[in-house]
């Protein structure tokens, strides 16, 4: 059941995500004039070529949900239940629960998502918060990603890790789990193959240089291609595409690699 809950925010198998909470992350630093406003941000989810939109509930709240005449072009909503601001620069970090399951859904949300740093000496606290996040919002039919994100001093550079991150997104249930880019395809295929049936998305990143890029062997679009060679479902990017000159060109390539 759970996995055609995910086909709600996928497109031929495949997703393209657009992520938003950065706000909360990373702080206003990673924002300029156009992309602090998270209406100009909205208008690039639903933009047609995204499968969904991520952030946290306030930015649900208050610009997800306003605008009813929308409701057709609107991106599906997947709200992030967990956060930590960038102020909490522990080497162990932890981020815990600040939204309900029953919230997300009455903020319109087909799915949620969840962080948990594999490696952190919190990581058992995050995973038994998640678990029980993960039975009620299966329950009630969302979709459920992790935000599976090595950290903590016991991780060392080893490219199996990711593997075994994302291998516990399978055994923890999630539909879909974010990990970052191993950097080449054939390790990547590990990745893929450890979540089995639980499809894998990659994180975007800091931005790459994608602005001087109309070739698309480069940058973003190359790692699209790789990610989707891989046998991944596609990408979860957020600063490639709203630090981007012209964010729904960016977006509109990504799609042609993710979805054809
Ligand atoms: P980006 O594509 O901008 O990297 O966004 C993906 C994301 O997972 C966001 O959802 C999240 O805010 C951010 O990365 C966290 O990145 P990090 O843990 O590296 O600070």
């Amino acid at each position: 059941m759970s996995l055609q809950i995910l086909d709600q925010i996928l497109k031929n198998g495949k997703g393209l995500l657009l992520a938003y909470d950065h706000g909360f992350e990373h702080g206003p630093t990673d924002f300029d004039e156009r992309s602090v406003d998270p209406a100009w941000v909205m208008e690039i989810a639903n933009s047609g070529f995204f499968t969904g939109v991520i952030c946290q509930k306030g930015i649900a709240a208050k610009y997800y949900n306003t605008d009813k005449d929308k409701e057709n072009k609107k991106a599906p909503l997947i709200v992030k239940l967990n956060g930590k601001t960038a102020f909490q620069e522990d080497k162990e970090p932890i981020s815990l629960q600040n939204c309900s399951v029953d919230e997300a859904i009455e903020l319109g949300a087909v799915g949620v998502g969840y962080t948990i740093y594999v490696g952190s000496k919190h990581e058992e606290q995050m995973i038994q918060e998640f678990s029980k996040i993960e039975e009620e919002a299966h329950k009630k039919g969302l979709a459920v990603i992790g935000w599976m994100y090595l950290r903590g001093e016991c991780v060392d550079k080893d490219t199996d890790k990711e593997a075994y991150a994302a291998r516990l997104g399978l055994e923890l249930n999630c539909d879909g789990v974010k990990v970052k880019y191993t950097g080449d395809v054939e390790s990547f295929k590990k990745v893929v193959a450890a979540a089995g049936k639980t499809k894998v998305f990659v994180a975007g990143g800091p931005k790459l240089d994608i602005d001087k890029d109309t070739d698309t062997e480069t940058g973003i679009y190359q790692m699209a291609k790789e990610v989707i060679e891989a046998g991944a479902a596609g990408l979860a990017v957020g600063r490639n595409i709203w630090q981007a000159k012209e964010p729904i060109e960016v977006a509109k390539k990504l799609a042609e690699i993710i979805y054809t």
